[in-house]
């Protein structure tokens, strides 16, 4: 029986010398040489006990290595949990356990604080280093390709709620082989193709919309540790394609480096993840004669829609339904809105994941009876089906693409000492889109210490979680029902990191 990722994406490059990573170094790996390892590694997966279906966590740092893994599980059979080298111990902690983790991958210097939670939740810890080195090495024996369905599941990702306690979105080999194949043909993607990849890799964008569709391509990737504004103005000029979070442009255009010149052999630029600023994009076209490609998606999804390559790219829009996904937009009681009128976004196809792991009952409360995704994003569609996206009905943060819940930091805040109660918002930053803001009300009688909660924040919160800035107040605004005023808060600060 067939493995429905591993035939597509890495079937094909078995023994094959075509360049698939250029590295900083000037370090190179043909696509045959990473076929080899990732086959290595799935070996050593199964050394390790593991098989299809069990799951593998990583708290790795971007590598050829991590991606090896990656592409090592998926030919194993084992479901893949990657999660954020940020995240603290206590973080890393819950996903272990509810995953089910046999196994947390981790960088050397993590190993001494992930050992009590690997141990608490039954699971072996080992190390790879980003320079492949550690106690995880690739076996001799290549791993046996194990038999996977469409319907398998190949990913876990946690993805935050607006309950504060994350939610692991089930993603199947065909949620995430479908979406990429869609991509490569809508952004005409092909083996002549350089795409500069300066993105983290354990979330969506930069595994499944980046990695995903260079590899199906064929094509060869410049890959980057993570996005240094210098480095990525130095690499730029050999790259076809890149790919990038807002805050990529933004920092690009803050540069006098960035001209025509630099970008000429660039055949596309494309961004995601957080909402591109009109402006933005207006810029961009004006500095570097190029209209950036937006599109628009989420953990749970992979990618629904976008601008179109060879037509008409609208700045401000997420461009129109990608073939084969459904999109549409509806009222609360449920009913279809006409076009033109903003409501909730709703989504179906074969992209759309299987569920969230473990929770039926979020599942079932996040899906239609007719199979649609309710994404918890606001929208129009105008007569050309260009979506637009006005807003979020999710309390929800995009902090330089990163998203950050804000109950997941009211709830960590409130259990400090001293603190009454706290409302955490997202206010315009001009680097991150959006910054994470918190008000706190402490007890009566207590002097608050800013920098006192920061630090016992900081043992709890990845760091792009904690707010960047804390103010103090007597009481929340609240409306007759009791209900925090969050947009009163967004008003009153909206200027705090105005330039
Ligand atoms: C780093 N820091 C951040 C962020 N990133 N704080 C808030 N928000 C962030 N996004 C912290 C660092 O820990 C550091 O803390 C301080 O901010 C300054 O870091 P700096 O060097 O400026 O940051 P950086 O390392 O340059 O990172 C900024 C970045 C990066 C390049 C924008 O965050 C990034 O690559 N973002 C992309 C995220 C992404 O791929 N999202 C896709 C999700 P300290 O000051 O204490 O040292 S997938 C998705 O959303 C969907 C499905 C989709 O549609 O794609
Ligand atoms: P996540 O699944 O956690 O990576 O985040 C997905 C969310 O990011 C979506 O539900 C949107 O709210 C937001 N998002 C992604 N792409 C865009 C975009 N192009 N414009 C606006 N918001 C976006």
């Amino acid at each position: 029986m067939a493995n429905h990722l591993h035939d597509a994406l890495f079937a094909p490059h078995e023994g094959s010398a075509r360049v698939f990573l250029d590295l900083p170094d000037g370090g190179r790996l043909d696509h045959g040489t990473f076929a080899a390892l990732a086959a290595g590694f799935a070996g050593a997966l199964t050394a390790a006990g593991l098989g299809p279906g069990d799951r593998v966590a990583l708290q790795l740092d971007k590598s050829p290595a991590m991606l090896a893994l990656i592409a090592g599980a998926i030919r194993a059979g084992v479901v893949f949990v990657p999660l954020n080298p940020a995240y603290t111990a206590a973080e890393v902690g819950y996903f272990v356990a509810d995953s089910g983790a046999r196994l947390l991958l981790c960088d050397g210097a993590m190993r001494a604080a992930l050992a009590p939670v690997a141990a608490r939740n039954g699971a072996a810890l080992a190390v790879l280093n980003a320079d492949g080195s550690g106690s995880f090495a690739e076996a001799a024996t290549p791993g046996p390709v194990a038999p996977r369905r469409p319907d398998d599941l190949a990913a876990l990702l946690y993805t935050s709620g607006t309950t504060g306690r994350s939610k692991g979105a089930m993603l199947s080999h065909a949620n995430l082989l479908s979406n990429a194949e869609v991509l490569a043909d809508a952004w005409r993607f092909s083996d002549r193709d350089v795409l500069l990849h300066a993105l983290p890799v354990f979330h969506t964008h930069g595994l499944f919309v980046a990695t995903n569709v260079a590899l199906l391509a064929g094509a060869r990737m410049i890959f980057l540790p993570k996005f240094d504004t210098g480095e990525v103005i130095r690499q730029l000029p050999r790259a076809s394609v890149m790919m990038g979070v807002p805050t990529f442009y933004t920092r690009l255009l803050d540069d006098p480096r960035l001209t025509r010149e630099l970008v000429r052999g660039t055949r596309l630029f494309i961004s995601g993840s957080a909402p591109l600023l009109a402006e933005t994009h207006s810029r961009w076209q004006a500095r570097t004669g190029h209209r950036i490609l937006e599109r628009y998606g989420m953990t749970e999804t992979n990618m629904n829609t976008s601008n179109p390559c060879d037509g008409e790219r609208r700045a401000g829009t997420v461009g129109t339904a990608l073939p084969g996904v459904a999109v549409r937009i509806r009222d609360d009681a449920g009913r279809d809105l006409p076009q033109g009128e903003i409501g909730s976004i709703e989504v179906r196809g074969p992209n759309v994941f299987q569920g969230y792991w473990k929770m039926p009952e979020r599942t079932a409360a996040e899906f239609r009876s007719d199979g649609y995704f309710i994404t918890g994003d606001l929208g129009v569609i105008d007569a050309d089906g260009y979506l637009t996206i006005v807003g979020r009905a999710k309390d929800l943060i995009i902090s330089g693409g990163f998203n950050v819940y804000p109950k997941e930091v009211e709830l960590a805040l409130d259990a400090l000492p001293g603190i009454r109660e706290s409302a955490v918002i997202g206010v315009p930053h001009p680097d991150l889109g959006e910054a994470v803001v918190a008000v706190v009300v402490p007890e009566t009688g207590t002097a608050p210490d800013a920098a006192a909660i920061l630090a016992a924040l900081g043992a709890q919160l990845a760091r792009f979680k904690q707010p960047r800035h804390l103010g103090f107040r007597d009481a929340l605004p609240r409306n007759s029902m009791g209900k925090v005023q969050k947009t009163v808060l967004r008003d009153d600060l909206r200027d705090t990191f105005a330039p």
